[in-house]
């Protein structure tokens, strides 16, 4: 049975052009004027593009005493609704756990994923027996290894971890990514507001100033230069982790930043003089930044200094939420963001001129394939590509609602935004798992995809070993050789 995409405009993250496209079995087979196909799905006044690739969720992850409340069904579902074709989620061993047996628990509950999903592994302790597994880990495919510089005392490494994990990275040719933010010094920072008897939510956005995230950053990407390995940097929210990104582009490293769609949308100003559960239910690391930073990355996405637009998904209910009622350290971090991603960007970026269509397509699906080493299997329309496709619809409107939402969660940080283009249908592997404002897709269709380590962009402008091979003394005026 095959089935044609008609009448729509094909937009990439290079081209825009009219012509229709032709899937059978869970590929696209052909591309062109006038198709015929078994089925027709009708794309008259629609773009034809990429369906989205969030490349940060956390899917029923257990975290700060609790478990995420979206788990690979609920949160899958409300991927698709929203455009978003395939996620990639954190594999996240407890300090002490080996990896393997970490993944095994994520394979398990990815079993009902709606939509096609990866893993990133997590490094939250160091030892042989995580540097053996590294190498199961990417032979698994999974070349992606994420590491916390914040949440001290739980999931942060230390920088001798981060460097010998990097070093290890580059060995395997697999790429590290950083959750950049100095954790001791937002320890001290949260334990003096506490002591001076400021529990409130508002607290924890003084708690993590931009300071201890433009710190971070540029530790991390000097210690990954110094590994010989490229960098991807999660959840870039600020200006001083953008300065430094930027910069070391403009050196010729390999570093890519992702900021999240809420902190291009949503502001600091969510935590003041507000009930404390609307404020709680926004607490997330790195918090909402002021609207100076919000310029800086859109500023970075036109410009293309900063390369993925995801959600970092972590939604906690808000009874959940409560659990921080008098201690704001004890509020779940996180928010969601999974369904609401791609319309509150074609909303805020190619409504209002800051991004064109093709940027969009690149940053919501395009670029991040291209570095975690899926594409063009995902984030194309090419023949051969998977079809996993969304044809969207820019007059579609509709106004963002907890009431509406796929999400297990009982608010939505978007809540009374309207939104203008939407997703008339979303294809998974060529199924239609969206259309007709309903979830048409069956719980488990989703299948793992596999990203091998090794790609030819792994390649990092210095390497471990050029910089500690033995080279001769130089002193002053005394040739090297010694003569
Ligand atoms: N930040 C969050 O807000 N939630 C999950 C993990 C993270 O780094
Ligand atoms: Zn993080
Ligand atoms: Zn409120
Ligand atoms: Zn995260």
């Amino acid at each position: 049975m095959t089935k044609v995409i008609k009448n729509g405009t094909i937009v990439t993250a290079d081209l825009t052009y009219k012509a229709d496209v032709l899937i059978d079995g869970g590929k696209i087979i052909e591309i062109g004027p006038d198709l015929k196909g078994d089925e027709v799905i009708d794309a008259t006044g629609c773009y034809v593009m990429p369906g989205g690739i969030d490349p940060h969720t956390h899917l029923e992850m257990p975290f700060m005493g609790t478990y995420s409340a979206d788990d690979f069904e609920s949160g899958t579902r409300a991927a698709l609704a929203g455009g978003t074709t395939m996620v990639i989620d954190f594999a996240l061993p407890s300090p002490g756990e080996g990896l393997l047996d970490a993944l095994k628990k994520w394979d398990n509950k990815s079993t009902r994923a709606h939509c096609d999903y990866s893993f990133h592994m997590a490094i939250t302790w160091w030892g042989e027996q995580v540097f053996n597994e590294m190498k199961e880990v990417t032979d698994r495919g999974i070349n992606t290894f994420k590491h916390f510089l914040a949440y001290k005392g739980a999931l942060m490494v230390n920088d001798d971890e981060l460097f010998a994990s990097f070093k290890r990275c580059a060995e395997l040719e697999a790429i590290p990514l950083v959750h950049a933010e100095n954790g001791d010094v937002v320890a001290e920072m949260s334990a003096k507001l506490l002591a001076e008897g400021n529990t409130g939510p508002e607290a924890h956005a003084y708690s993590r100033p931009s300071q201890v995230e433009g710190e971070a950053t540029n530790r991390a990407i000097m210690i990954a230069d110094m590994a010989g390995v490229p960098l991807y940097v999660v959840h870039t929210s600020c200006e001083e982790a953008h300065e430094a990104i930027r910069r070391a582009k403009m050196n010729g490293k390999r570093v890519w930043g992702e900021p999240l769609i809420q902190h291009l949308t949503l502001d600091e100003s969510e935590y003041f003089d507000k009930d404390w559960d609307h404020a709680a239910r926004r607490v997330m690391s790195p918090p909402f930044r002021n609207k100076q930073h919000q310029d800086s990355l859109w500023a970075g996405l036109s410009s293309g200094t900063l390369s993925c637009v995801a959600t970092d998904h972590c939604a906690f209910t808000t009874d959940q939420k409560r659990y921080g009622v008098g201690d704001f350290t004890k509020i779940p971090n996180g928010t969601g963001g999974l369904e609401d991603r791609m319309p509150m960007l074609w909303t805020e970026g190619v409504n209002k001129g800051r991004i064109t269509m093709n940027e969009f397509v690149a940053v919501t699906s395009t670029n991040i394939a291209k570095i975690l080493n899926c594409y063009p299997k995902k984030g194309a329309v090419l023949v051969g590509a998977d079809a996993d496709l969304v044809v969207w619809d820019p007059e579609a409107t509709k106004t963002i609602s907890a009431s509406s939402q796929q999400s297990a969660i009982d608010y939505n940080v978007f809540e009374g935004k309207e939104v203008k283009g939407l997703p008339r249908y979303t294809l998974s592997r060529g199924t239609v798992a969206w259309g007709d404002g309903k979830i048409q897709s069956t719980e488990g269709h989703g299948e793992f995809v596999a990203r091998d380590a090794g790609m030819p962009v792994t390649k990092a402008l210095s390497t471990w070993k050029e910089l500690t091979a033995p080279r001769p003394v130089q002193r002053s005026g005394i040739p090297a050789s010694g003569v």
